[in-house]
């Protein structure tokens, strides 16, 4: 998996170069093959801005051997062959997978990856939605040649123990041959080494714990966002075969009454929803955008962000926890209806995007919360089943950070009791009338008298639209950039002033395209709530927004 650190040492991983040939056989694609940039959304291209249908991405590879590819971002549907032999399929655009190719003749492949955008009847979470469903290869696509076995996971939780601190850590090996294979696992966290020997049966992959006391190193927070190197090694005969290297930030997030803790301190959280996009790149946003979204936001005054909706490049992670920004991070699922949950496939595909989500992800110090099914039924009781399935499976896969949904403004809800921290999405002064401070007490009201009396609650979406330079001097025209700051000013200020409330996310950072069926409500076919354009270009809502989240 590309990173922004050297993620191996002994491990040969190499990105993938970075031409590839672009075929597209549906109706409206290119006339003949292209060379194309990956990674890159086919939107990029002036001929294929609109087009929905498969792209058949190939490449020519040199390697051998026990071929791992790893691919951090295909959407929204997967197919990777090598030599024309079927390796793997994979579902869902926001997560990465990997294929093995075992026992490869060292020389030249052909590596094809099919990524394929359309809506068809099995895609139950990728719809015409409030965002664009981009095609192509939008992460980058990593070559590992491995030898017998492999570490194809490893979990480290840091755990406050007294005055200390400990890291547990959970690490998968991966037999790619027949026969038993035996040597030894270290870990390496901060200053701390241990080491076990091991044995895996032919064809197995095992797990095996570690619990490491690491003194007491700096603790991670977003003030001082201090990282520690962790380092996991494979032996086998003697001879190191494998590793796997990571970062490691030693902090607790706690629950207690109303208040979420850091490290035993009150987090007051004011932030940004943020789509991954930028500009012509959609999907694809090079890193150097990455950062300049998270100083822009440090630059308004934010603590965190929320990955609305759905997992983000590990290399915006990476990021998060280097600038220590505070993430929320949620597996992918926007505004479905209970017709749409009970699509045949939907819990197998939502179940995938967070399973996959919290195994990638779980290791960054800047994810502080798990969240899910932003704005579906909640308010049924197949849908309320769905949120809870979510939820415990983000707590069985990770039991150290809470979870929560950022649910709709209506009232019906019926999982306020099932959350950890309860998040609801408002919108007055721009869809409707009301006063803000209404709207907020109504929904406290209605959450306290259903079972979420007592937790903490998050404004988790709040916002009004503008069309970046679009100015009418009164105030009053929707869509001006002065409407937009009158209104945000309302809602920001009656929000941070709500004692109840401990955490705010601005609806959005900044515009994002939208796919077409949206264009009746959304200008230009992109949703502009936000404080910048989709160039990053500030609209005057940016001062506003700064003066008042500085306070
Ligand atoms: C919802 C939704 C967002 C966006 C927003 C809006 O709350 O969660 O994805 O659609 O409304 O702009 O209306």
């Amino acid at each position: 998996m590309e990173r922004l650190f050297e993620p191996h040492e002994i491990r040969k991983s190499r990105v993938c170069p970075s031409l590839w040939t672009l075929t597209t056989p549906d109706a409206g694609g290119l006339e003949k093959p292209e060379k194309v940039i990956v990674p890159s959304v086919w939107e990029s291209h002036p001929a294929l801005r609109r087009y929905r249908g498969r792209g058949i991405y190939e490449q020519e590879i040199v390697c051998g051997g026990n071929v791992r590819f790893f691919f951090g971002g295909v959407s929204f549907r997967a197919r990777v062959s090598v030599d024309d032999v079927p390796l793997a399929e994979h579902y869902g655009a926001y997560t990465g997978f990997d294929a093995l190719a075992l026992g490869l003749a060292p020389g030249r492949h052909c590596l094809r990856v099919e990524a394929d955008n359309r809506f068809d009847a099995d895609s139950a979470l990728h719809m015409p939605n409030d965002y664009y469903a981009y095609g192509g290869l939008h992460r980058p696509v990593t070559v590992e040649e491995l030898g017998n076995a492999y570490i194809s996971q490893c979990r480290i939780t840091p755990r406050r123990m007294g005055d200390g601190w400990t890291a547990e850590a959970e690490i998968a090996l991966r037999n790619l041959t027949a026969r038993p294979l035996a040597g030894t696992l270290s870990l390496t966290v901060a200053e701390t080494r241990r080491q076990m020997d091991i044995r895996l049966r032919g064809e197995e992959t095992a797990t095996f714990a570690f619990s490491l006391p690491c003194g007491q190193p700096q603790p991670w927070s977003p003030e001082t966002p201090a990282l520690y190197t962790a380092r996991a090694v494979l032996s086998l005969g003697g001879q190191p075969v494998d590793d796997w290297i990571d970062r490691v930030g030693f902090r607790e997030i706690r629950v207690e009454g109303k208040q979420l803790l850091l490290n035993g301190a009150p987090l007051r959280l004011r932030g940004f929803n943020r789509h991954e996009e930028y500009g012509s790149f959609g999907l694809a946003v090079p890193p150097q955008a990455m950062a300049q979204d998270i100083q822009l936001m440090r630059e308004m005054g934010a603590n965190c962000v929320r990955t609305c909706h759905y997992p983000n490049d590990p290399r915006f992670l990476d990021l998060c926890d280097e600038m220590g920004l505070l993430v929320w991070e949620e597996s992918h699922a926007r505004g479905l209806s209970e017709e749409r949950m009970r699509h045949p496939l939907f819990m197998e595909q939502l179940r995938l995007s967070t399973r996959e989500m919290v195994e990638q992800h779980g290791n960054h110090p800047c994810v502080f919360i798990w969240g899910c099914l932003n704005e579906c039924a909640d308010d049924t009781e197949y849908g309320a089943a769905c949120y809870r399935e979510t939820l415990s499976l983000l707590r069985e896969l990770d039991p150290s950070r809470p979870v929560t949904a950022a649910l709709l403004e209506r009232p019906g809800g019926r999982v306020y009791a099932d959350m950890d921290v309860v998040s609801f999405n408002l919108y007055p002064q721009w869809y409707r009338e009301a006063s803000v401070t209404e709207a907020l007490n109504r929904k406290k009201q209605e959450i306290g008298e259903n079972g979420g009396r007592g937790k903490p609650l998050i404004v988790s979406e709040i916002g009004a639209g503008a069309i970046y330079g679009y100015h009418d001097p009164l105030g009053e025209a929707k869509w001006s950039e002065e409407r937009q700051c009158a209104v945000l000013r309302e809602q920001i200020a009656a929000v941070l002033a709500d004692p109840d409330v401990c955490g705010l996310f601005l609806w959005q950072f900044a515009d994002v395209r939208v796919d077409e069926e949206w264009f009746m409500q959304r200008p230009r076919t992109y949703n502009n709530k936000g404080v910048v354009d989709e160039y990053r270009r500030p609209k005057m809502a940016y001062r506003t927004v700064r003066a008042l989240f500085r306070e």
